[in-house]
């Protein structure tokens, strides 16, 4: 086909605690050197710390697709995001995309500055873009509200923002910024259900409608708009497809999603 691929994974194993058993084998090989200890005691250490994160995780975006990551608490979901972004190192296994990612963790931060400074980051204004993306984002009425709008100083010395504020302050950064892959990290904590379903309609969905998107979601409605779902449970993968595979394949799927 002619369709470009946004995101793949192939067979993409990793674990977080990789460094305990490279430190550990720096150790033994230094000791065995010594004379000090035999080859086998590394495997105490291996079989005790060293538990993969994700299992064989298969997946395939086109380009423009929106990929939800479903899962309890734990199973992985902010792990598979940062092996995208490559803090993670996979074991085995491809990962491909084309390169410039845009990234909101799960845990919003705001720096020293007016809010408008938070949201460019260092890029130019684009009063078209940034409007459209405020808007979208839910912000218009809260800069409404404040003595200098958007030109607000926040953190240090500014106003305080709330948990919501900041939340739609970080996702706006991350759709302000120009990239081929957005992953959002929870993207919808602290917000009321109208203004979560506002945002994601408005933002996620169609403003970035064109935007490869990787969304860390457990929301039903979230589910089914999304192209494709991959379901995580304790690393492997429960389900990876569509709404109405998912319905068909795994229909007590909502038990996970609890979590
Ligand atoms: P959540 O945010 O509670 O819904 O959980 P998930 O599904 O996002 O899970 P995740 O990926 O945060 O955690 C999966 C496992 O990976 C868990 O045992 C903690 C571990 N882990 C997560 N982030 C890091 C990290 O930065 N360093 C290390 N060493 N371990 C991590």
């Amino acid at each position: 086909s002619l369709t470009t691929v946004g995101l793949e994974m192939i067979n993409v194993s990793a674990s977080w605690d990789e460094g305990i058993v490279e430190l550990f084998e720096k150790i033994k090989r230094e000791n065995k050197a010594n004379g000090h200890l035999t080859g086998d005691d590394g495997l105490f250490f291996t079989n005790l710390y060293v538990t993969p994160v994700l299992k064989s995780i298969n997946l395939r975006l086109e380009e423009g697709m929106m990929l939800a990551v479903a899962g309890s608490t734990g199973s992985g979901k902010s792990s598979l995001l940062m092996m995208i972004l490559g803090e993670l190192v996979p074991s085995e296994g491809k990962i491909k995309h084309s390169g410039r990612v845009s990234y909101s963790p799960q845990t919003s931060w705001i720096m020293p500055g007016t809010i408008r400074d938070n949201i460019l980051f260092g890029l130019t204004y684009d009063e078209y873009r940034y409007t459209s993306i405020i808007r979208a984002c839910q912000l218009e009425e809260d800069f409404d509200l404040l003595p200098d709008k958007d030109k607000t100083p926040i953190a240090e010395g500014g106003v305080t923002l709330s948990g919501g504020q900041r939340a739609r302050i970080c996702l706006a950064r991350a759709v302000y910024k120009d990239a081929d892959l957005y992953l959002l990290d929870a993207p919808f904590t602290h917000l009321d259900i109208a203004t979560e379903k506002e945002i994601f309609d408005k933002c996620v969905c169609k403003l970035m409608a064109s935007k490869t998107r990787v969304v860390v979601t457990c929301k039903l409605e979230h589910l089914k708009r999304a192209d494709r779902i991959i379901l995580l449970h304790n690393g492997d993968c429960y389900f990876y497809g569509t709404f109405s595979e998912l319905q068909a394949q795994r229909p007590d799927f909502s038990s996970l999603l609890l979590g």
